[in-house]
Formats: structure tokens, sequence, C-alpha cells
């Protein structure tokens, strides 16, 4: 017999997808996605997350990368996804108020600053991170900003979704940001132009959900984290977000 032996393993692996185009130059980013998987599942993820760059309404990548790496399970820590809620608005002006609103809620000073600080982020591949005390951007590279990486949601090994799921994505995102020490909160709007719904999320008021925050067509978008802690422990909040396994419990 000369039929390869297939034993279930127990591996972990993280797969890691990202697509950009050239620009006069320039690389523009196209779509980033991600998933923590089992080995069976290696193959399967790979094709949904090349279909997924390779159609995006961004346009058509010139470069993609996927990036299969084995983690140890025994670093991964297992988070509940933060509460959800929905408010609904009927034009992007209200939406903003609804996200200051929002952060004035969850105790954080300067809301209209920040959120015009949003305007800043646009074409950055991971978020601003921003210290709301001294209002100092702490990314190490203000270009690319800080990039969370490593984590999924449980249960989502089959990899079955070729089209994005915004809102399931997003709160993986934001349940490990928020779950993050230091950080205060995170103001999303998403830069594909297609999408106007963002969100503010938060310890205090958990995933808040604000149905339109741009206009239909704006490629426009970008991630704020709001730090409010100690200037010496901005490195080990960073190392979190970018290197700490999550797995979210979704349910
Ligand atoms: N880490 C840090 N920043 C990121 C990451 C990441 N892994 N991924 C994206 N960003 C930043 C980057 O600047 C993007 O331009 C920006 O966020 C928006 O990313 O409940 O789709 O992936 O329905 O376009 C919100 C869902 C969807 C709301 C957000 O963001 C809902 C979305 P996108
Ligand atoms: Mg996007």
């Amino acid at each position: 017999m000369t039929e390869i032996q297939r034993t279930a393993s127990d591996a972990v692996y993280s797969i890691k997808m990202r697509a950009s185009k050239n620009c006069d130059g320039q690389d523009i980013h196209i779509s980033g996605a991600e998933r923590i998987t089992g080995k069976d599942a290696i193959d399967s993820c790979c094709g949904v997350l090349m279909k997924r760059a390779l159609y995006h309404s961004k346009g058509e990548p010139d470069f993609i990368n996927i990036k299969v790496e084995k983690i140890d399970k025994n670093e991964i820590e297992y988070i509940d996804a933060l509460p959800v809620t929905t408010y609904e608005v009927s034009t992007a002006g209200e939406g903003l108020l609804k996200l200051e609103e929002l952060m004035e809620k969850s105790g954080i000073a300067g809301a209209s600053r920040i959120v015009r600080m949003m305007n800043l982020t646009y074409g950055m591949r991971g978020a601003m991170l921003l210290d709301i005390r001294s209002f100092e951007r702490l990314e190490p590279d203000s270009d690319r900003g800080v990039r969370v990486t490593y984590m999924d949601s449980t249960g989502s090994a089959s990899c079955n979704e070729t089209n994005k799921n915004h809102f399931k994505e997003a709160l993986v995102l934001a349940t490990k940001v928020a779950s993050c020490p230091g950080i205060a909160g995170e103001l999303c709007i998403s830069d594909d132009p297609d999408y106007v719904t963002g969100y503010f999320a938060s310890d205090k008021v958990g995933y808040c959900r604000i149905t339109r925050l741009k206009e239909m067509g704006d490629p426009c978008g970008g991630r704020i984290f709001l730090y409010d802690g100690e200037s010496s422990e901005v490195k080990e909040c960073i190392n979190y977000l970018e290197k700490q396994k999550v797995l979210v419990r979704m349910d």
C-alpha cells in the first residue's frame, strides 16, 4: 500500500494573508486576514483567504502573501467575546456624534478631537495607538501602525466563509484589543468603500456597532486604540497586541 498515512494531529497553525497593489511605486494595502486552525483545515483556509485577496472591492492585488506558522497550543489565551449593542443612525454625522457619546460614557476626555484624528489613519495597515493623557502617538512606525495578529474565534476551524464577515472579524479583534492592559477603548471605521458600519469598543460599554460612520463609496477608514497607561508599559501593550495568541469564544 502506498497510501499516505493521515494521522489526526492536534498541532495548531496561524495562517495570515495580506494583499497589496503597486500604485505609482507605492505599496497600497488591499486586504489582510488571518485564522488559527488545525492541520487538516490549512488547505481550505489558504484557498478561502486567497479568494478574498483576489476579489476585493479595493481592487486587484499585485502581491499576495500567505504565511503558515505552527504555534504552541499552550500559549493560546481564551477570552469571551465582548457583549454587542447596535445603534441605528441615519447619517454619518449622527453616527460620529454617537461615537463621541460612547467615548465619553467610557470616561474618555477629548472625544471630538480623537474622532478628528481618524483622518490621519487613512492608508495605514495597522492602527494608531494614541496616548489619551498626552495625545501623543505611540506607534513605533506611524505609517504602518500597530497591527493586531494571532487571533481567531473558536469554532471557525472549517474556514468555509469566502466573503469577509466584517462583524465577526471585528468582534474578534476588538475583544482582543479590549483585553489588553492599558487600552481604554477602540474606534473603528472600515476602509472598505462599501461597508459603512463601524464601532466603538471598550471594557466599559462592550462592542457598540454604529450603523453609519461614513458615506457609501468612501475608501477612508482606520482604527485608533486609546492608551491610558504608564509610558513604561507601552512596549508590553504593543507586544500583547501583536504577539499574544488569542481565541475568542462566541456563541
Ligand atoms: N490590527 C490593527 N489595525 C487594523 C487591523 C489589525 N489587524 N486590520 C485592519 N486594521 C486597520 C487598518 O488601518 C484598516 O484600514 C482599518 O483598520 C479598517 O480595517 O460590527 O472591516 O478590515 O459590522 O476594513 C467593522 C465591523 C468592520 C462593524 C471593520 O475594518 C460591524 C473593518 P477593515
Ligand atoms: Mg478593509
